[in-house]
Protein backbone atom coordinates (compact mmCIF):
# COMPACT_ATOMS: atom_id res chain seq x y z
CA UNK A 1 0.00 0.00 0.00
CA UNK A 2 2.81 2.48 1.45
CA UNK A 3 4.19 1.51 -2.60
CA UNK A 4 1.55 2.72 -4.31
CA UNK A 5 1.20 6.32 -1.91
CA UNK A 6 4.68 6.90 -2.50
CA UNK A 7 4.66 6.51 -6.34
CA UNK A 8 1.28 8.85 -6.09
CA UNK A 9 2.94 11.52 -4.17
CA UNK A 10 5.92 11.25 -6.29
CA UNK A 11 3.77 11.72 -9.54
CA UNK A 12 2.14 14.53 -7.91
CA UNK A 13 5.57 16.25 -7.56
CA UNK A 14 6.63 15.51 -10.41
CA UNK A 15 3.93 17.16 -12.07
CA UNK A 16 3.70 20.27 -10.11
CA UNK A 17 7.79 20.75 -11.02
CA UNK A 18 7.16 20.26 -14.54
CA UNK A 19 4.33 22.58 -14.57
CA UNK A 20 6.40 24.88 -12.86
CA UNK A 21 9.15 24.35 -16.01
CA UNK A 22 7.16 25.16 -17.85
CA UNK A 23 4.69 27.78 -16.78
CA UNK A 24 8.33 29.25 -14.59
CA UNK A 25 6.34 31.10 -11.10
CA UNK A 26 8.44 33.64 -8.96
CA UNK A 27 7.68 30.42 -6.11
CA UNK A 28 5.22 27.88 -5.62
CA UNK A 29 2.92 27.24 -2.45
CA UNK A 30 1.12 24.17 -0.95
CA UNK A 31 -1.97 25.00 0.24
CA UNK A 32 -3.38 23.11 3.40
CA UNK A 33 -6.35 24.47 3.06
CA UNK A 34 -6.55 26.13 6.79
CA UNK A 35 -8.13 29.02 8.25
CA UNK A 36 -5.04 30.92 8.61
CA UNK A 37 -3.76 30.50 5.13
CA UNK A 38 -7.27 31.36 4.18
CA UNK A 39 -7.12 34.55 6.16
CA UNK A 40 -3.01 35.46 5.31
CA UNK A 41 -4.84 34.68 0.99
CA UNK A 42 -7.56 36.80 1.85
CA UNK A 43 -5.28 39.89 3.34
CA UNK A 44 -3.13 39.75 0.87
CA UNK A 45 -5.71 40.41 -1.79
CA UNK A 46 -7.05 43.38 0.15
CA UNK A 47 -3.74 44.83 -0.11
CA UNK A 48 -3.64 44.44 -4.07
CA UNK A 49 -7.48 45.36 -4.67
CA UNK A 50 -8.26 42.01 -5.78
CA UNK A 51 -11.16 42.07 -3.16
CA UNK A 52 -12.85 44.58 -1.11
CA UNK A 53 -14.13 44.02 2.36
CA UNK A 54 -17.82 43.97 2.44
CA UNK A 55 -19.59 45.92 5.28
CA UNK A 56 -17.92 43.45 8.02
CA UNK A 57 -21.06 43.80 10.50
CA UNK A 58 -23.23 42.70 7.75
CA UNK A 59 -21.34 40.35 6.37
CA UNK A 60 -18.82 38.72 8.64
CA UNK A 61 -15.83 37.82 6.65
CA UNK A 62 -17.10 38.43 3.31
CA UNK A 63 -15.38 40.13 -0.25
CA UNK A 64 -16.27 41.51 -3.07
CA UNK A 65 -14.08 40.93 -6.13
CA UNK A 66 -14.26 42.50 -9.36
CA UNK A 67 -13.60 40.26 -12.40
CA UNK A 68 -12.45 42.01 -15.44
CA UNK A 69 -15.23 43.05 -18.30
CA UNK A 70 -13.70 40.48 -20.28
CA UNK A 71 -14.37 38.06 -18.32
CA UNK A 72 -17.24 37.26 -16.59
CA UNK A 73 -19.07 33.83 -17.67
CA UNK A 74 -18.15 30.40 -19.33
CA UNK A 75 -16.85 31.07 -23.34
CA UNK A 76 -18.14 27.73 -24.87
CA UNK A 77 -16.39 28.42 -27.82
CA UNK A 78 -13.12 28.12 -26.37
CA UNK A 79 -14.19 24.98 -23.99
CA UNK A 80 -12.74 21.91 -25.75
CA UNK A 81 -13.28 18.57 -24.97
CA UNK A 82 -9.89 16.85 -26.44
CA UNK A 83 -10.35 13.11 -27.37
CA UNK A 84 -8.18 10.88 -29.40
CA UNK A 85 -10.73 10.55 -31.76
CA UNK A 86 -13.62 13.78 -32.63
CA UNK A 87 -15.77 10.91 -32.71
CA UNK A 88 -16.00 10.56 -29.25
CA UNK A 89 -16.24 14.62 -28.15
CA UNK A 90 -19.44 14.43 -30.23
CA UNK A 91 -21.30 17.05 -32.55
CA UNK A 92 -22.24 19.48 -29.78
CA UNK A 93 -18.70 19.62 -28.12
CA UNK A 94 -15.67 21.79 -29.79
CA UNK A 95 -12.72 19.33 -30.36
CA UNK A 96 -9.42 19.70 -30.83
CA UNK A 97 -6.33 17.05 -31.31
CA UNK A 98 -4.97 16.14 -27.96
CA UNK A 99 -1.35 16.48 -29.38
CA UNK A 100 -1.88 19.88 -31.28
CA UNK A 101 -4.17 21.37 -28.68
CA UNK A 102 -1.05 20.96 -26.16
CA UNK A 103 1.37 21.76 -28.31
CA UNK A 104 -0.80 24.87 -29.57
CA UNK A 105 -1.49 26.05 -25.52
CA UNK A 106 1.41 24.74 -23.98
CA UNK A 107 2.87 27.79 -25.92
CA UNK A 108 0.35 29.95 -24.14
CA UNK A 109 1.43 28.51 -20.77
CA UNK A 110 4.96 28.88 -21.51
CA UNK A 111 6.28 31.45 -18.92
CA UNK A 112 2.84 32.58 -17.95
CA UNK A 113 2.96 32.64 -14.30
CA UNK A 114 6.67 35.18 -14.47
CA UNK A 115 6.63 36.98 -11.23
CA UNK A 116 3.61 35.19 -9.73
CA UNK A 117 2.74 33.00 -7.02
CA UNK A 118 2.12 29.23 -8.11
CA UNK A 119 -0.07 27.86 -6.01
CA UNK A 120 -0.69 23.87 -5.25
CA UNK A 121 -4.47 23.09 -4.59
CA UNK A 122 -5.02 19.69 -3.32
CA UNK A 123 -8.90 19.46 -2.90
CA UNK A 124 -11.70 16.48 -2.93
CA UNK A 125 -15.04 16.26 -4.53
CA UNK A 126 -17.45 14.44 -3.03
CA UNK A 127 -17.69 13.58 1.25
CA UNK A 128 -14.45 12.40 3.13
CA UNK A 129 -14.59 8.39 3.23
CA UNK A 130 -17.41 8.69 0.27
CA UNK A 131 -16.83 5.79 -2.68
CA UNK A 132 -17.79 8.52 -4.80
CA UNK A 133 -14.80 11.08 -3.66
CA UNK A 134 -12.57 12.36 -6.03
CA UNK A 135 -9.08 13.87 -5.45
CA UNK A 136 -8.04 16.83 -7.90
CA UNK A 137 -5.08 18.70 -7.87
CA UNK A 138 -5.54 22.49 -9.27
CA UNK A 139 -2.31 24.53 -9.66
CA UNK A 140 -3.32 27.97 -10.31
CA UNK A 141 -2.12 31.53 -10.56
CA UNK A 142 -5.03 32.96 -9.19
CA UNK A 143 -5.44 33.94 -5.06
CA UNK A 144 -9.32 34.44 -5.90
CA UNK A 145 -9.67 31.00 -7.25
CA UNK A 146 -8.01 29.21 -4.46
CA UNK A 147 -10.06 31.39 -1.66
CA UNK A 148 -13.16 29.97 -3.79
CA UNK A 149 -11.79 26.26 -4.45
CA UNK A 150 -11.64 26.46 -0.34
CA UNK A 151 -15.25 27.24 -0.03
CA UNK A 152 -16.53 25.23 -3.22
CA UNK A 153 -14.41 22.25 -2.42
CA UNK A 154 -13.31 20.30 0.69
CA UNK A 155 -9.70 21.46 0.43
CA UNK A 156 -5.77 20.62 1.34
CA UNK A 157 -5.13 17.93 3.76
CA UNK A 158 -8.46 16.08 3.96
CA UNK A 159 -7.88 15.70 0.15
CA UNK A 160 -3.79 14.77 0.36
CA UNK A 161 -5.08 12.03 3.03
CA UNK A 162 -7.41 10.82 0.54
CA UNK A 163 -4.33 10.58 -1.84
CA UNK A 164 -2.57 8.58 0.39
CA UNK A 165 -4.95 6.17 1.18
CA UNK A 166 -6.70 5.86 -2.88
CA UNK A 167 -3.14 5.13 -3.94
CA UNK A 168 -2.13 8.12 -5.15
CA UNK A 169 -4.74 8.71 -7.92
CA UNK A 170 -5.81 12.54 -8.49
CA UNK A 171 -7.18 14.38 -11.40
CA UNK A 172 -4.12 17.31 -12.40
CA UNK A 173 -5.79 20.66 -13.39
CA UNK A 174 -3.54 23.13 -14.54
CA UNK A 175 -4.77 26.61 -14.64
CA UNK A 176 -3.07 30.20 -15.07
CA UNK A 177 -5.03 33.23 -15.76
CA UNK A 178 -2.71 34.25 -18.31
CA UNK A 179 -3.06 38.02 -19.77
CA UNK A 180 -7.16 37.60 -19.83
CA UNK A 181 -7.18 38.18 -23.73
CA UNK A 182 -9.69 36.40 -24.77
CA UNK A 183 -8.13 35.64 -27.76
CA UNK A 184 -5.60 33.70 -25.67
CA UNK A 185 -8.43 31.87 -23.41
CA UNK A 186 -8.69 27.94 -23.59
CA UNK A 187 -10.30 25.34 -21.46
CA UNK A 188 -9.11 22.06 -22.27
CA UNK A 189 -10.33 18.66 -21.08
CA UNK A 190 -8.04 15.50 -22.18
CA UNK A 191 -11.00 12.68 -20.74
CA UNK A 192 -8.42 9.90 -21.66
CA UNK A 193 -6.01 11.29 -19.29
CA UNK A 194 -8.56 13.00 -16.82
CA UNK A 195 -6.66 16.08 -17.31
CA UNK A 196 -7.56 19.68 -17.22
CA UNK A 197 -5.75 22.72 -18.99
CA UNK A 198 -7.24 26.65 -18.42
CA UNK A 199 -5.93 29.35 -19.55
CA UNK A 200 -7.02 33.36 -19.84
CA UNK A 201 -9.84 33.29 -17.63
CA UNK A 202 -10.64 33.71 -13.70
CA UNK A 203 -13.88 33.62 -13.99
CA UNK A 204 -16.00 30.24 -12.02
CA UNK A 205 -16.38 27.39 -14.28
CA UNK A 206 -13.58 28.03 -16.26
CA UNK A 207 -11.15 28.74 -13.89
CA UNK A 208 -12.30 26.72 -10.43
CA UNK A 209 -11.69 23.37 -11.99
CA UNK A 210 -12.95 20.99 -9.58
CA UNK A 211 -16.91 22.45 -10.76
CA UNK A 212 -17.80 21.75 -14.07
CA UNK A 213 -14.05 21.02 -15.43
CA UNK A 214 -13.21 17.86 -12.98
CA UNK A 215 -17.04 16.90 -11.85
CA UNK A 216 -19.09 17.14 -15.19
CA UNK A 217 -16.95 17.11 -18.26
CA UNK A 218 -14.11 14.43 -16.95
CA UNK A 219 -16.90 12.82 -14.82
CA UNK A 220 -19.28 12.46 -17.32
CA UNK A 221 -16.58 10.61 -19.32
CA UNK A 222 -15.77 8.68 -15.72
CA UNK A 223 -19.27 7.39 -15.10
CA UNK A 224 -19.67 6.35 -19.03
CA UNK A 225 -16.56 4.48 -18.73
CA UNK A 226 -17.08 2.75 -14.83
CA UNK A 227 -20.93 2.40 -15.12
CA UNK A 228 -21.98 5.63 -12.81
CA UNK A 229 -23.66 9.21 -13.76
CA UNK A 230 -22.31 12.57 -13.00
CA UNK A 231 -24.75 14.92 -14.04
CA UNK A 232 -25.91 18.91 -13.88
CA UNK A 233 -28.08 18.37 -11.37
CA UNK A 234 -29.13 19.49 -7.50
CA UNK A 235 -30.69 16.94 -5.09
CA UNK A 236 -33.24 17.76 -2.67
CA UNK A 237 -35.05 16.07 0.08
CA UNK A 238 -38.92 16.64 0.01
CA UNK A 239 -40.26 15.72 3.96
CA UNK A 240 -44.11 14.89 3.61
CA UNK A 241 -46.17 15.24 6.71
CA UNK A 242 -45.12 11.62 8.07
CA UNK A 243 -41.66 12.91 8.22
CA UNK A 244 -40.60 10.40 5.34
CA UNK A 245 -38.08 12.27 2.94
CA UNK A 246 -38.21 11.52 -0.69
CA UNK A 247 -35.03 12.40 -2.69
CA UNK A 248 -35.37 14.08 -6.13
CA UNK A 249 -32.27 15.67 -8.55
CA UNK A 250 -33.49 18.12 -11.45
CA UNK A 251 -31.31 19.16 -14.46
CA UNK A 252 -32.00 22.51 -15.40
CA UNK A 253 -30.08 24.46 -17.71
CA UNK A 254 -27.27 27.24 -15.93
CA UNK A 255 -29.27 30.14 -14.36
CA UNK A 256 -32.77 28.07 -14.78
CA UNK A 257 -33.72 27.26 -11.08
CA UNK A 258 -31.02 24.61 -9.84
CA UNK A 259 -29.83 26.49 -6.73
CA UNK A 260 -33.69 28.65 -5.99
CA UNK A 261 -35.17 24.90 -6.12
CA UNK A 262 -32.97 23.24 -3.86
CA UNK A 263 -33.09 25.68 -0.94
CA UNK A 264 -36.92 25.90 -1.57
CA UNK A 265 -38.94 27.32 1.66
CA UNK A 266 -41.99 25.61 1.54
CA UNK A 267 -45.53 27.64 2.14
CA UNK A 268 -46.81 24.74 3.58
CA UNK A 269 -44.19 24.11 6.19
CA UNK A 270 -47.49 23.91 8.32
CA UNK A 271 -48.78 21.04 6.67
CA UNK A 272 -45.30 19.15 7.13
CA UNK A 273 -43.99 19.90 3.54
CA UNK A 274 -40.67 20.65 3.21
CA UNK A 275 -37.63 20.56 1.39
CA UNK A 276 -33.95 19.54 2.64
CA UNK A 277 -30.56 20.77 0.46
CA UNK A 278 -28.68 17.87 -0.52
CA UNK A 279 -26.71 20.00 -3.12
CA UNK A 280 -27.50 22.86 -5.58
CA UNK A 281 -25.47 21.99 -8.97
CA UNK A 282 -23.95 18.70 -9.51
CA UNK A 283 -25.41 14.90 -8.78
CA UNK A 284 -22.50 11.85 -8.81
CA UNK A 285 -24.71 9.07 -8.89
CA UNK A 286 -24.29 5.42 -8.72
CA UNK A 287 -25.78 2.07 -8.58
CA UNK A 288 -26.55 0.75 -4.58
CA UNK A 289 -26.58 -2.54 -3.32
CA UNK A 290 -30.71 -2.29 -3.16
CA UNK A 291 -30.37 -1.19 -7.28
CA UNK A 292 -31.43 2.11 -6.26
CA UNK A 293 -29.47 5.45 -7.52
CA UNK A 294 -28.07 6.98 -4.97
CA UNK A 295 -26.57 10.64 -5.33
CA UNK A 296 -23.48 12.82 -3.28
CA UNK A 297 -23.12 16.26 -4.23
CA UNK A 298 -19.80 16.54 -5.01
CA UNK A 299 -19.24 19.83 -3.98
CA UNK A 300 -18.78 21.62 -0.55
CA UNK A 301 -20.45 25.20 -1.62
CA UNK A 302 -22.48 27.34 -3.68
CA UNK A 303 -21.12 29.48 -6.52
CA UNK A 304 -24.90 30.61 -7.17
CA UNK A 305 -26.63 33.30 -9.38
CA UNK A 306 -27.06 36.79 -7.49
CA UNK A 307 -29.35 38.93 -9.14
CA UNK A 308 -32.95 37.78 -8.22
CA UNK A 309 -32.54 36.22 -5.19
CA UNK A 310 -33.53 37.81 -1.75
CA UNK A 311 -34.91 37.08 1.36
CA UNK A 312 -38.79 36.40 -0.51
CA UNK A 313 -37.18 34.38 -3.44
CA UNK A 314 -34.67 32.52 -1.72
CA UNK A 315 -33.87 33.17 2.42
CA UNK A 316 -31.91 30.41 2.51
CA UNK A 317 -29.71 31.23 0.01
CA UNK A 318 -29.17 34.80 1.82
CA UNK A 319 -28.78 33.29 4.77
CA UNK A 320 -25.72 30.84 3.23
CA UNK A 321 -24.18 33.83 1.84
CA UNK A 322 -24.77 36.10 4.68
CA UNK A 323 -20.57 35.13 6.16
CA UNK A 324 -17.76 34.08 4.80
CA UNK A 325 -18.61 34.69 1.48
CA UNK A 326 -17.16 35.86 -1.71
CA UNK A 327 -19.17 37.82 -4.02
CA UNK A 328 -18.17 38.46 -8.02
CA UNK A 329 -19.82 41.22 -9.96
CA UNK A 330 -21.88 42.51 -7.41
CA UNK A 331 -22.76 46.50 -7.05
CA UNK A 332 -21.80 48.06 -3.55
CA UNK A 333 -23.65 50.47 -1.39
CA UNK A 334 -21.88 53.31 -0.37
CA UNK A 335 -22.31 51.21 3.70
CA UNK A 336 -20.70 48.71 1.69
CA UNK A 337 -23.22 45.95 1.51
CA UNK A 338 -23.32 44.15 -1.59
CA UNK A 339 -26.45 45.19 -4.14
CA UNK A 340 -27.67 43.20 -7.24
CA UNK A 341 -31.49 43.55 -9.03
CA UNK A 342 -33.65 41.73 -6.94
CA UNK A 343 -31.74 41.84 -3.21
CA UNK A 344 -34.70 44.12 -2.12
CA UNK A 345 -38.24 42.42 -2.98
CA UNK A 346 -39.60 45.51 -5.05
CA UNK A 347 -36.60 48.16 -4.98
CA UNK A 348 -35.60 48.55 -8.63
CA UNK A 349 -32.73 50.80 -7.89
CA UNK A 350 -29.79 50.76 -5.59
CA UNK A 351 -29.26 53.70 -2.47
CA UNK A 352 -27.56 56.91 -4.26
CA UNK A 353 -23.97 56.31 -4.47
CA UNK A 354 -24.09 52.78 -5.30
CA UNK A 355 -20.89 51.25 -7.26
CA UNK A 356 -21.85 49.20 -10.29
CA UNK A 357 -20.02 45.91 -10.73
CA UNK A 358 -17.60 47.78 -12.64
CA UNK A 359 -16.72 50.04 -10.18
CA UNK A 360 -17.55 53.39 -11.34
CA UNK A 361 -20.49 54.90 -9.71
CA UNK A 362 -24.37 53.77 -10.79
CA UNK A 363 -26.40 56.63 -12.38
CA UNK A 364 -30.36 56.44 -13.24
CA UNK A 365 -30.72 55.06 -16.37
CA UNK A 366 -27.32 53.30 -16.41
CA UNK A 367 -28.14 49.43 -17.45
CA UNK A 368 -27.33 47.06 -14.59
CA UNK A 369 -25.62 47.69 -10.92
CA UNK A 370 -24.70 43.82 -10.69
CA UNK A 371 -23.61 42.00 -13.88
CA UNK A 372 -26.78 39.40 -14.65
CA UNK A 373 -24.13 36.48 -14.24
CA UNK A 374 -22.62 37.75 -10.95
CA UNK A 375 -22.24 35.54 -8.16
CA UNK A 376 -21.62 34.51 -4.45
CA UNK A 377 -20.19 31.56 -3.21
CA UNK A 378 -20.40 30.24 -0.22
CA UNK A 379 -20.07 27.69 2.26
CA UNK A 380 -22.87 24.40 2.12
CA UNK A 381 -22.80 24.47 5.76
CA UNK A 382 -24.63 27.91 6.13
CA UNK A 383 -27.59 26.78 4.59
CA UNK A 384 -30.27 26.58 6.97
CA UNK A 385 -31.76 24.06 4.92
CA UNK A 386 -28.90 21.94 4.57
CA UNK A 387 -29.92 18.20 4.80
CA UNK A 388 -28.49 16.26 7.99
CA UNK A 389 -27.35 13.77 5.32
CA UNK A 390 -25.86 15.74 2.68
CA UNK A 391 -22.51 13.87 4.00
CA UNK A 392 -23.23 11.11 4.23
CA UNK A 393 -20.73 8.73 2.30
CA UNK A 394 -23.39 6.45 0.33
CA UNK A 395 -25.61 9.20 -0.72
CA UNK A 396 -29.11 9.63 -0.70
CA UNK A 397 -31.80 7.71 -3.27
CA UNK A 398 -32.99 8.90 -5.51
CA UNK A 399 -36.83 8.70 -6.20
CA UNK A 400 -37.33 11.07 -9.52
CA UNK A 401 -35.30 13.00 -11.89
CA UNK A 402 -36.71 16.43 -12.62
CA UNK A 403 -36.07 18.04 -16.33
CA UNK A 404 -36.43 21.83 -16.52
CA UNK A 405 -36.10 24.81 -18.62
CA UNK A 406 -36.81 28.27 -18.91
CA UNK A 407 -39.22 28.58 -21.85
CA UNK A 408 -41.84 31.34 -22.94
CA UNK A 409 -44.42 29.03 -24.50
CA UNK A 410 -44.07 25.48 -25.73
CA UNK A 411 -43.21 23.07 -22.12
CA UNK A 412 -46.21 23.31 -19.56
CA UNK A 413 -45.51 24.05 -16.22
CA UNK A 414 -45.30 19.80 -15.46
CA UNK A 415 -45.67 16.93 -16.74
CA UNK A 416 -44.48 13.11 -16.24
CA UNK A 417 -42.66 10.85 -18.59
CA UNK A 418 -44.56 7.54 -19.02
CA UNK A 419 -42.00 5.13 -18.16
CA UNK A 420 -37.65 5.28 -17.83
CA UNK A 421 -37.09 5.26 -21.33
CA UNK A 422 -39.43 8.20 -22.27
CA UNK A 423 -37.92 9.49 -19.36
CA UNK A 424 -34.43 9.94 -21.39
CA UNK A 425 -35.68 10.74 -24.45
CA UNK A 426 -37.78 13.41 -22.29
CA UNK A 427 -34.58 14.74 -21.27
CA UNK A 428 -32.42 13.90 -24.69
CA UNK A 429 -35.59 16.40 -26.05
CA UNK A 430 -35.06 19.69 -24.03
CA UNK A 431 -34.64 22.73 -24.61
CA UNK A 432 -34.08 26.06 -22.93
CA UNK A 433 -34.25 29.96 -23.48
CA UNK A 434 -29.79 30.88 -22.88
CA UNK A 435 -28.94 33.00 -19.94
CA UNK A 436 -26.07 35.03 -18.82
CA UNK A 437 -24.21 31.81 -17.38
CA UNK A 438 -22.76 31.23 -20.80
CA UNK A 439 -21.24 34.39 -23.26
CA UNK A 440 -22.90 35.07 -26.04
CA UNK A 441 -26.77 36.28 -27.04
CA UNK A 442 -29.36 35.71 -24.05
CA UNK A 443 -32.91 34.87 -25.07
CA UNK A 444 -32.51 32.46 -28.11
CA UNK A 445 -34.06 28.85 -27.35
CA UNK A 446 -31.46 26.20 -28.05
CA UNK A 447 -31.67 22.21 -27.08
CA UNK A 448 -29.60 21.47 -24.08
CA UNK A 449 -30.80 17.88 -23.13
CA UNK A 450 -30.17 16.96 -19.47
CA UNK A 451 -29.30 20.34 -19.08
CA UNK A 452 -25.32 18.73 -20.08
CA UNK A 453 -24.68 21.02 -23.50
CA UNK A 454 -21.80 22.45 -22.10
CA UNK A 455 -20.97 19.72 -19.81
CA UNK A 456 -21.16 16.76 -21.49
CA UNK A 457 -16.90 15.20 -21.73
CA UNK A 458 -18.07 12.76 -24.71
CA UNK A 459 -20.48 12.41 -27.41
CA UNK A 460 -24.23 13.07 -26.60
CA UNK A 461 -24.91 10.06 -28.59
CA UNK A 462 -23.27 7.70 -26.63
CA UNK A 463 -24.29 9.85 -23.24
CA UNK A 464 -28.49 8.68 -24.14
CA UNK A 465 -26.75 5.11 -24.20
CA UNK A 466 -25.39 5.38 -20.89
CA UNK A 467 -28.56 6.61 -19.15
CA UNK A 468 -30.27 3.79 -21.20
CA UNK A 469 -28.33 1.01 -19.98
CA UNK A 470 -28.33 2.82 -16.43
CA UNK A 471 -31.58 2.14 -16.58
CA UNK A 472 -31.33 -1.16 -17.53
CA UNK A 473 -29.48 -1.95 -13.98
CA UNK A 474 -31.76 -0.19 -12.19
CA UNK A 475 -34.17 -2.22 -9.81
CA UNK A 476 -36.31 0.75 -9.43
CA UNK A 477 -35.09 3.90 -12.08
CA UNK A 478 -36.34 6.88 -10.67
CA UNK A 479 -39.71 8.47 -12.11
CA UNK A 480 -38.86 11.04 -14.73
CA UNK A 481 -40.76 14.81 -14.63
CA UNK A 482 -40.51 17.69 -16.95
CA UNK A 483 -41.26 21.59 -15.07
CA UNK A 484 -41.07 24.87 -17.02
CA UNK A 485 -41.47 27.82 -13.88
CA UNK A 486 -40.97 30.31 -16.74
CA UNK A 487 -44.35 30.22 -18.75
CA UNK A 488 -45.34 33.43 -20.23
CA UNK A 489 -48.52 35.30 -21.23
CA UNK A 490 -48.99 37.35 -23.95
CA UNK A 491 -47.58 40.52 -22.14
CA UNK A 492 -44.52 38.56 -21.21
CA UNK A 493 -45.27 37.90 -17.88
CA UNK A 494 -44.83 34.63 -15.62
CA UNK A 495 -47.81 32.91 -15.84
CA UNK A 496 -47.23 30.95 -12.70
CA UNK A 497 -45.74 32.05 -8.97
CA UNK A 498 -42.77 29.73 -9.19
CA UNK A 499 -40.04 29.96 -6.17
CA UNK A 500 -41.57 28.77 -2.80
CA UNK A 501 -45.05 27.86 -4.51
CA UNK A 502 -43.03 25.14 -6.77
CA UNK A 503 -43.35 22.46 -3.77
CA UNK A 504 -47.02 22.10 -5.03
CA UNK A 505 -45.38 20.39 -8.35
CA UNK A 506 -42.59 18.42 -5.97
CA UNK A 507 -45.99 17.02 -4.24
CA UNK A 508 -47.63 15.92 -6.98
CA UNK A 509 -44.61 14.40 -7.76
CA UNK A 510 -44.54 12.60 -4.38
CA UNK A 511 -48.03 11.63 -5.25
CA UNK A 512 -47.05 10.07 -8.50
CA UNK A 513 -44.15 8.06 -7.17
CA UNK A 514 -46.37 6.62 -4.74
CA UNK A 515 -48.51 5.62 -7.76
CA UNK A 516 -51.12 8.19 -6.92
CA UNK A 517 -51.95 11.45 -8.03
CA UNK A 518 -54.81 12.79 -10.57
CA UNK A 519 -52.68 12.58 -13.70
CA UNK A 520 -54.71 12.83 -17.81
CA UNK A 521 -52.71 11.60 -20.59
CA UNK A 522 -51.17 13.61 -22.87
CA UNK A 523 -49.19 13.19 -26.18
CA UNK A 524 -46.26 14.63 -24.24
CA UNK A 525 -46.72 12.56 -21.02
CA UNK A 526 -49.16 12.69 -18.48
CA UNK A 527 -50.17 16.32 -16.89
CA UNK A 528 -51.58 17.05 -13.29
CA UNK A 529 -55.62 17.28 -13.91
CA UNK A 530 -57.21 20.50 -13.14
CA UNK A 531 -57.75 19.82 -9.90
CA UNK A 532 -54.87 17.50 -9.27
CA UNK A 533 -52.26 19.95 -7.80
CA UNK A 534 -52.38 21.03 -4.24
CA UNK A 535 -53.14 24.90 -4.97
CA UNK A 536 -54.56 25.85 -1.14
CA UNK A 537 -53.72 29.25 -0.06
CA UNK A 538 -52.18 30.33 -3.71
CA UNK A 539 -54.45 33.16 -5.52
CA UNK A 540 -54.50 32.00 -9.42
CA UNK A 541 -57.42 31.32 -11.33
CA UNK A 542 -58.91 28.12 -12.91
CA UNK A 543 -58.34 29.60 -15.99
CA UNK A 544 -54.80 30.95 -15.95
CA UNK A 545 -53.92 27.24 -14.18
CA UNK A 546 -55.35 25.82 -17.82
CA UNK A 547 -53.06 27.71 -19.56
CA UNK A 548 -50.10 26.72 -17.91
CA UNK A 549 -50.95 22.92 -18.00
CA UNK A 550 -52.17 23.07 -21.99
CA UNK A 551 -50.04 20.88 -24.11
CA UNK A 552 -50.38 22.82 -27.65
CA UNK A 553 -49.97 20.20 -30.46
CA UNK A 554 -48.86 23.18 -32.88
CA UNK A 555 -46.48 23.97 -30.87
CA UNK A 556 -45.11 20.52 -30.19
CA UNK A 557 -45.23 19.66 -33.77
CA UNK A 558 -42.89 22.18 -34.15
CA UNK A 559 -40.63 21.06 -31.10
CA UNK A 560 -40.52 17.69 -32.51
CA UNK A 561 -39.13 18.92 -36.00
CA UNK A 562 -36.46 20.77 -33.88
CA UNK A 563 -35.59 17.98 -32.09
CA UNK A 564 -35.82 15.50 -35.04
CA UNK A 565 -32.78 18.04 -36.68
CA UNK A 566 -30.59 18.26 -33.33
CA UNK A 567 -31.30 14.30 -32.93
CA UNK A 568 -30.25 13.92 -36.45
CA UNK A 569 -26.44 15.39 -35.70
CA UNK A 570 -25.42 12.26 -34.13
CA UNK A 571 -26.18 9.25 -36.61
CA UNK A 572 -25.13 6.16 -35.56
CA UNK A 573 -24.32 7.79 -32.06
CA UNK A 574 -28.00 8.23 -31.78
CA UNK A 575 -29.68 5.39 -29.60
CA UNK A 576 -32.54 3.09 -31.11
CA UNK A 577 -34.67 4.16 -28.73
CA UNK A 578 -34.36 8.05 -28.96
CA UNK A 579 -35.59 7.45 -32.45
CA UNK A 580 -38.05 4.89 -31.41
CA UNK A 581 -39.43 7.33 -28.62
CA UNK A 582 -39.30 10.73 -31.40
CA UNK A 583 -41.50 8.51 -33.75
CA UNK A 584 -43.57 7.43 -30.84
CA UNK A 585 -44.49 11.04 -30.22
CA UNK A 586 -44.96 12.23 -33.75
CA UNK A 587 -47.64 9.47 -33.85
CA UNK A 588 -49.16 10.73 -30.25
CA UNK A 589 -49.62 13.95 -32.16
CA UNK A 590 -51.10 13.25 -34.85
P1 LIG B 1 -26.44 27.85 -12.33
O1 LIG B 1 -25.75 28.14 -11.04
O2 LIG B 1 -26.01 28.74 -13.43
O3 LIG B 1 -26.32 26.42 -12.74
O4 LIG B 1 -27.99 28.27 -12.16
P2 LIG B 1 -29.24 27.62 -11.39
O5 LIG B 1 -29.88 26.60 -12.25
O6 LIG B 1 -28.86 27.20 -10.02
O7 LIG B 1 -30.28 28.85 -11.32
P3 LIG B 1 -30.74 29.73 -10.06
O8 LIG B 1 -31.53 28.95 -9.06
O9 LIG B 1 -29.59 30.49 -9.56
O10 LIG B 1 -31.77 30.73 -10.77
C1 LIG B 1 -31.39 31.61 -11.80
C2 LIG B 1 -32.34 32.75 -11.91
O11 LIG B 1 -33.68 32.27 -12.09
C3 LIG B 1 -32.36 33.64 -10.65
O12 LIG B 1 -32.40 34.98 -11.03
C4 LIG B 1 -33.64 33.24 -9.97
O13 LIG B 1 -34.19 34.28 -9.20
C5 LIG B 1 -34.56 32.83 -11.14
N1 LIG B 1 -35.54 31.80 -10.72
C6 LIG B 1 -35.28 30.65 -10.04
N2 LIG B 1 -36.42 29.95 -9.78
C7 LIG B 1 -37.43 30.67 -10.31
C8 LIG B 1 -38.86 30.48 -10.37
O14 LIG B 1 -39.42 29.52 -9.87
N3 LIG B 1 -39.56 31.45 -11.03
C9 LIG B 1 -38.96 32.53 -11.60
N4 LIG B 1 -39.73 33.42 -12.22
N5 LIG B 1 -37.63 32.76 -11.54
C10 LIG B 1 -36.87 31.84 -10.92
C1 LIG C 1 -23.30 27.14 -14.65
O1 LIG C 1 -23.08 27.95 -15.56
O2 LIG C 1 -24.04 26.14 -14.83
C2 LIG C 1 -22.75 27.38 -13.31
C3 LIG C 1 -21.79 28.47 -13.13
O3 LIG C 1 -23.04 26.64 -12.38
S1 LIG C 1 -20.18 28.04 -13.64
O4 LIG C 1 -19.49 27.45 -12.52
O5 LIG C 1 -19.51 29.26 -14.05
O6 LIG C 1 -20.26 27.10 -14.73
MN1 LIG D 1 -24.62 25.11 -13.03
Amino acid sequence: MSGTTTRGTAALEKWVEDSARLTKPERIVWCDGSEQEYADLVAGMLRTGELIQVNERAYPNSYLHRSNPNDVARTEEVTLICTERQEDAGPTNYWEDPKSAKERVGKLFDGAMRGRTMYVVPYLMGPAGSPHAKVGVEITDSAYVVANLRITTRMGKVAMDTLEKNGGQFVPGLHSTGDLDPKKRWILHFPEEQLIWSIGSGYGGNALLGKKCLSLRLASWMGWKEGWMAEHMLILGLEDPSGAVTYMAGAFPSACGKTNLAMLVSPLADRGWRVWTVGDDIAWMRIGEDGRLWAVNPENGFFGVAPGTNVETNPNAMASLSANSIFTNVGLTPDKLPWWEGIDPGVKTPPPGTINWLGHEWKPGDEVVAHPNSRFTAPASQCPSISPHWEDPQGVPISAFIFGGRRARVAPLLYQAFNWRHGVFVGAGMASEKTAAAAGKVGETRRDPMAMLPFCGYNMGDYWGHWLAMGEKLTQPPEVFHVNWFRKDEDGNFLWPGFGENVRALMWMHERIQGKGDARETAIGYTPTPDGLDLEGVDISAHRMERLLTVDADDWRDEWAEQGVFFGQFKDHLPAAISEEHDALKRRLG
